[in-house]
């Protein structure tokens, strides 16, 4: 039960002076407890208060806030998770540690599926918190030899993931350019025995492009620095990044906050705990050094005018294809059409070997034993993003987030309302905003934003990225969440481009710049490029591009229409599971440690939906107990109820609690739950039993020896 023991029993009921001042300093930690934390400022102002204490975590209700502190905190050591470990949610200062120990023992004691939704923006912190639960869980579920070993394969996944699917962006040194959602499976003991990972639209134009201050994905830059000098030497690489036209292109391939060989050693140990082979390794690592010569290659153009290829020894053996062969794919063609093909193939190559690689870790965290087990899923995806200029990635991405935001205005609503309909307790919603609109403008078939860039990529030839924008104009020029340069008034019109088309998300106003959306979205990989990957020698690239591939007549699916599918895909697994959530707030937007920056915070307060979260829980009822639970912990303070009663647990609580003189419309009895509106109401409740417990200590103390 412990909901009101501890520090918050005493942080609600004390009027000291002593807690106050502690309050004062520390703020509350649970925005449902006080009466004036509805309003925004005394939100803000307690997050602030309470993030220059470094407590960065704050719980409305059992959704947890959590801001990024940009310092390493000393609140994850093993002694942290110990005291986490099997203790009630609110009986210590809120933790990522706490949610993920309650979500695993709601799991065990109800035998159900959960998930936990991570999201906030970009830097925001989700990574981390996604580490930190795993981590958890790694050191708090049963432990045998068998079991060690997948454990450390769940582990050790991150690493070899975040190094070939993270980069260094202007919002982010870290930031995830893939989407990741990972169940790991428990037997009913709560043994984890295994896992599985989805992988979401890997960002692979950041392979032959990035924008300025930002790199290329972590795992070239840890090789060219850290690959042993054989290594490299068989790869045919310089120990320089700056001789690779793919990492230079950012101008910060070298950043102060990343140790590329160091991270590339932790990499090496993770890929043989994944069961990597030695032959695997080594073929990875071909590809990659391939992608970069690839990158290098250069064409002139010959007396016709067609592209031929400077010699690229290295590559050619590397792949396992003859000189010849390559030379092949960018034939004939002009020089800049060769320059294309080159850069569709690098994506192509990178893109299919990190899903070879989800695969092959897939393999090592499977389960097979078929004893029905129970999940815990980890979301951690690409937050929403603005950039000076944005393109078709941020499009998918702040997609993306828009949808998980839906689900979460739907899942947090709904399941509040079903459980007051359920239990036959009458209650009026509260009003929020409902990004539903801008989800449809997006997707809405034939008229949405996705359908008509999809009939566009229908006319080769015809269509072009300004075709596209005027469709979008003639056919949603008039909603109220998409404007653009033509359609602006005087005053947004200075703030456009012509070939721009802006968005308003729910997280705010993005300005999309329409170059390069319909080739991003048709994904075009010359027919030569793939015939000639499957003559390659080397076995992952031979796996990536098989024969027998979907042949060129049938038109593959677009890009965004392959992502808005395993979006439905992802909504669907997340449905079927227990939501819980952990909303991460970014403070600052230059990445340090103590600044808490008014004007963000409240932004990110108001387009997560905090507010109307807290209302929805305020407005309802912040506690509900099961007749049973409630009246076993509280029947002594009644001498009807005390030592036993007879009855059914609900008169029980009704006799207890008009003994106890609860005002009417402090509580609402349902058909299975007591719904209490005020935690003071419990909380006097609480001291009573306290009191009473302390009175009759040495008669009770056996009794109670397990509170
Ligand atoms: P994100 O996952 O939300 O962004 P990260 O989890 O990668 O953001 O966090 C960004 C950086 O903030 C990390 O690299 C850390 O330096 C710091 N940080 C975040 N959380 C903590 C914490 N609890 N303690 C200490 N430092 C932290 V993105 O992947 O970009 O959407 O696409
Ligand atoms: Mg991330």
């Amino acid at each position: 039960f412990g909901l009101v023991t501890g520090q918050l029993g005493s942080d609600e009921s004390q009027t000291t002076e002593a807690s106050l001042t502690a309050r004062d300093r520390v703020g509350i930690q649970d925005f449902v407890l006080l009466d004036a934390y509805t309003s925004e400022s005394a939100f803000l102002d307690n997050l602030r208060k309470r993030f220059h204490e470094n407590l960065i975590y704050t719980y409305i209700g059992t959704l947890l806030v959590s801001v990024n502190p940009y310092k390493e905190l000393d609140i994850y050591s093993k002694k942290q998770m110990d005291i986490y470990m099997g203790v009630n949610f609110f009986e210590l200062p809120p933790h990522i540690f706490a949610l993920a120990d309650n979500v695993f023992r709601t799991m065990l004691f109800e035998f159900n599926n959960h998930f936990i939704l991570i999201s906030g923006e970009s830097g925001a912190g989700k990574t981390e918190a996604s580490k930190k639960i795993l981590q958890f869980y790694a050191v708090s579920c049963r432990s045998t030899r068998l079991l060690n070993n997948v454990r450390d394969r769940l582990l050790l996944s991150n690493p070899v993931l975040e190094a070939f699917g993270n980069a260094k962006t202007l919002k982010n040194d870290n930031s995830s350019r893939f989407g990741k959602y990972m169940d790991i499976q428990f037997d009913y003991q709560g043994g984890a025995v295994g896992g599985h990972i989805l992988s979401y639209l890997l960002e692979k134009s950041r392979v032959v492009h990035q924008n300025h201050g930002e790199r290329n994905f972590h795992i070239f830059y840890q090789l060219v620095e850290g690959g042993e000098e054989d290594l490299l030497r068989w790869l045919g690489l310089e120990r320089n990044c700056q001789h690779y036209s793919y990492l230079v292109q950012g101008g910060c391939a070298k950043v102060s906050s990343i140790n590329d060989k160091n991270d590339w050693k932790t990499v090496q140990k993770a890929l043989s705990v994944i069961e990597l082979s030695k032959s695997d390794i080594e073929y990875l690592f071909g590809i990659i050094a391939s992608v970069l010569h690839l990158g290098n290659i250069k064409f002139e153009a010959d007396v016709r005018g067609y592209a031929t290829l400077s010699n690229n020894q290295e590559m050619h053996w590397l792949l396992g294809i003859p000189a010849q062969v390559i030379n092949h794919v960018f034939s004939p063609f002009s020089v800049d059409h060769a320059v294309y093909a080159r850069d569709a193939l690098a994506k192509a190559i990178y893109d299919r070997t990190f899903n070879w690689l989800v695969n092959k870790i897939n393999e090592s965290l499977a389960n097979k034993d078929s004893s029905r087990k129970t999940v815990i899923g980890l979301l951690d995806i690409y937050g929403f993003e603005v950039f000076s200029v944005n393109s078709f990635e941020q499009f998918c991405i702040n997609h993306c987030n828009e949808k998980l935001q839906q689900l979460f205005i739907e899942l947090t609503l709904k399941s509040e309302q079903e459980e007051y309909e359920m239990e036959g307790i009458e209650w009026e919603p509260v009003p929020y905003f409902n990004n539903k609109i801008i989800c449809d403008l997006v997707e809405e078939k034939h008229r949405g934003i996705i359908s008509l860039l999809d009939e566009e990529c229908l006319r080769p030839g015809e269509a072009t990225d300004l075709t596209f924008l005027e469709k979008m104009e003639e056919k949603i020029g008039g909603h109220p969440h998409f404007v653009t340069h033509k359609l602006a008034d005087q005053k947004t019109r200075k703030t456009l481009q012509r070939g721009d088309f802006r968005l308003l998300h729910y997280a705010g106003e993005v300005t999309y710049c329409v170059v390069g959306f319909l080739d991003k979205n048709n994904d075009l990989l010359y027919r030569s490029g793939k015939e000639v990957m499957q003559q390659s020698k080397n076995p992952i690239i031979k796996h990536c591009f098989p024969s027998t591939e979907p042949d060129s007549k049938k038109r593959p699916e677009t890009v965004v229409t392959q992502f808005k599918s395993s979006l439905v895909g992802l909504t669907e697994i997340l449905m079927s599971k227990e939501p819980w959530y952990v909303r991460c707030i970014k403070p600052n937007e230059a990445k340090q440690p103590g600044r808490f920056d008014d004007v963000l915070v409240r932004h990110q307060v108001k387009y997560l939906g905090l507010m109307e979260h807290l209302r929805v829980r305020r407005a309802g009822f912040a506690y509900r107990r099961k007749y049973e639970i409630f009246l076993q912990r509280y029947k002594p303070l009644c001498p009807d109820t005390w030592p036993n009663w007879k009855g059914t647990a609900a008169e029980g609580v009704q006799r207890l609690i008009k003994h106890l003189g609860y005002k009417r419309d402090e509580y609402k009895l349902g058909r299975t739950k007591i719904f209490i509106r005020h935690p003071r109401t419990l909380f006097a409740t609480e001291d009573a039993f306290q009191d009473c417990k302390h009175k009759l200590a040495t008669r009770i103390q056996a009794k109670y020896k397990g509170y």
